[in-house]
């Protein structure tokens, strides 16, 4: 337990609220979670998988209402409303304080309340930042120990600081309708509440490390962004780190965990993993941009990993890994989701724990948003950087979305400040990451749409003044789109480890000698430029997503238009002057 007076008193007054029967200080030891491990496998929150071919594996299945993140029931609560922006639900710290407190009380009677001291970043960081959950479910206590770090360090230097995020977690009943996901970035501050997903309980991430964070970066001057982090290791041995955002299931991790296509790694290329999800990026002592990943594990989308398209993702889920939602197998107490090869279990349960047969049975075994919780220790590919203090140097940003049309395979901005457009311009089509449909194009600004936890108009202003202070050490940026479909639906880039070829050219143009295309909306590689040496993909296929269609474009200009009005004058003016240039190129 901490000595901290400011967290002991938030504690027992959180106490005092929730009324639990019991508390329980979480320090992260082994016999801790054992013994978290035993009460979850004891009243069926975590279901016991076959030792020897998962050791330490559990499955657990969440309730059929809370598989995602609830973007309409997830909150941003400042002062003044225009503070959080149009990107943002809002509502004032008053009203949902005042709405929130009546459903916490008493929210954890007959039930422990754990509170989990966290640290996101390496404990030895200058740029981690402190973190306490308060929460009723073992599921979130044990999730947390994997994806932050949960240890007595932690507990040690939040003895020093009162700079902490508290996070206020109850699972209540599950009710939808009472489901809240409140920031209150003005008071380092997160309730949660009748929800246990990931997104939405696991504090962390997404509400610490994305919403709050994002705050606390734009006064501070740095980035929180929800980006991946690699390095790509040359023949000669050299690496070079990157950045991609893409929006929530549209390839993170898979790239995260890229394995070079033979050719590739014939010649010596190596990938490394620095993170698959949340980047915290500052400007260095060398004037260059740092990343660190904040977290600790891995929370990927389970459906669609396989032996083909992320053999290091199949390997980190082998052991120590929590899985929710997917389908378990009867005969040998092992799992199964679509995706992972061809054979399904007869004998099976459904993420829904209903009998499943996945010969005969029409639906889903798994749910499309199933997801593994695995501790990045686990990759076989984590970078030797992962846990260096000051992070990694960064050569190129690359922003991305998910469009069967529009986007091509990959463009480079002219600069920096353009590359800031070329973000804020961003569009994607949903996922099940989310509740809500599938499959509709939304403006995605950096893929920070669900996440800024601030006026998206300053988060712009914000980028244009860190590519300002960056001056020519300002990393290259670049947009990619693996999702371009033909006429019958079908992906053109065949994507996953084969993107390493898009990545050698994006490195290419970080030097100096590789000349590009001129076109309205940005550099683009002259086909000849993209290796395709056995490649299974005919140069006219290339040629069709290297193309920039003008009525596509123009169409999307209207689009864009629109959405940068719903910011009225808080956008900065350069924003206005690139659109309208682009309008213009493209007439
Ligand atoms: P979050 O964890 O929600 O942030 O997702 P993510 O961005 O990490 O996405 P992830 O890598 O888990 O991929 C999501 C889905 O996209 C999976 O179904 C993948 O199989 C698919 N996918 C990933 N990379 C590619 C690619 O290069 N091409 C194609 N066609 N699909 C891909
Ligand atoms: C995402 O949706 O972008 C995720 C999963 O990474 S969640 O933690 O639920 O946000
Ligand atoms: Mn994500």
């Amino acid at each position: 337990m901490t000595q901290n007076f400011k967290v002991k008193e938030w504690v027992n007054w959180a106490q005092d609220l929730c009324k639990p029967d019991k508390m329980v200080w979480i320090d992260g030891s082994a016999a801790q979670l054992d013994t978290l491990r035993a009460e979850a496998l004891a009243d069926g929150e975590l279901i016991a998988l076959n030792a020897d071919k998962l050791p330490g594996c559990y499955l657990h299945r969440s309730a059929q209402n809370d598989v995602a993140r609830s973007e309409d029931k997830t909150f941003i609560c400042t002062t003044h409303e225009a503070d959080a922006g149009p990107n943002n639900n809002w509502k004032s710290p008053k009203e949902m304080y005042e709405k929130l407190t009546p459903l916490f009380d008493g929210a954890m009677r007959g039930r422990t309340m754990y509170v989990v001291p966290f640290c996101m970043g390496p404990v030895d960081s200058p740029f981690a930042k402190l973190g306490v959950e308060i929460t009723d479910s073992i599921y979130v206590v044990l999730n947390m120990a994997i994806m932050t770090r949960v240890s007595p360090d932690v507990v040690a230097l939040l003895d020093k600081t009162d700079d902490f995020v508290k996070g206020l977690h109850a699972k209540a009943d599950l009710d939808i309708d009472k489901r809240f996901i409140c920031h209150f970035p003005e008071d380092n501050a997160i309730w949660s509440i009748n929800s246990g997903y990931g997104g939405n309980a696991l504090l962390g991430k997404k509400c610490f490390a994305l919403r709050i964070a994002s705050y606390q970066a734009k006064q501070e001057g740095w980035m929180a962004e929800h980006m991946l982090i690699i390095g790509i290791q040359n023949p000669a041995g050299e690496v070079k780190y990157v950045c991609a955002a893409f929006p929530s299931a549209c390839g993170k991790t898979n790239l995260a965990m890229l394995i070079p296509p033979e050719i590739y790694a014939n010649k010596g290329y190596k990938v490394w993993c620095v993170g698959d999800d949340i980047a915290w990026l500052r400007i260095g002592k060398d004037g260059r941009l740092w990343a660190i990943n904040p977290e600790n594990g891995f929370f990927g989308v389970v459906p669609g990993t396989n032996a083909k398209t992320n053999p290091n993702a199949l390997e980190t889920i082998r052991k120590d890994t929590i899985f929710t939602n997917v389908v378990y197998n009867e005969d040998d107490a092992t799992l199964w989701w679509e995706g992972l090869d061809k054979n399904p279990p007869e004998n099976g349960i459904d993420w829904k724990g209903n009998k499943w047969n996945g010969k005969t049975s029409t639906e889903k075994g798994a749910h499309p948003n199933s997801r593994f919780t695995t501790p990045a220790a686990n990759c076989p590919v984590i970078s030797p950087e992962f846990e260096a203090p000051h992070g990694v140097p960064i050569s190129a940003i690359i922003f991305g979305g998910r469009r069967a049309k529009t986007a091509p395979l990959v463009y480079q901005a002219r600069d920096f400040a353009h590359g800031v457009f070329v973000g804020s311009i961003m569009a994607s089509e949903t996922t099940a990451a989310q509740t809500g449909a599938v499959g509709v194009t939304r403006p995605d600004s950096m893929a920070m749409k669900p996440f800024c936890g601030y006026n998206m108009a300053d988060y712009f202003a914000h980028w244009l003044e860190m590519g300002e202070k960056l001056g020519d050490n300002a990393p290259e940026i670049f947009n990619v789109n693996w999702f371009r479909t033909d006429d019958d639906g079908n992906f053109i880039w065949p994507g996953f480890g084969e993107n390493l070829r898009v990545l050698e050219w994006i490195l290419a143009r970080c030097g100096d000698d590789m000349p590009a295309q001129v076109t309205p909306i940005g550099y683009l590689p002259r086909p000849a430029d993209i290796n395709m040496e056995d490649l299974d993909l005919t140069m006219d296929r290339l040629q069709e997503i290297l193309s920039i269609d003008k009525d596509l474009w123009q169409a999307e200009v209207a689009s864009i238009k629109e959405y940068y009005q719903s910011f009225g004058h808080r956008l900065p003016e350069y924003l206005h002057n690139e659109l309208s240039n682009l309008e213009e190129r493209l007439k």
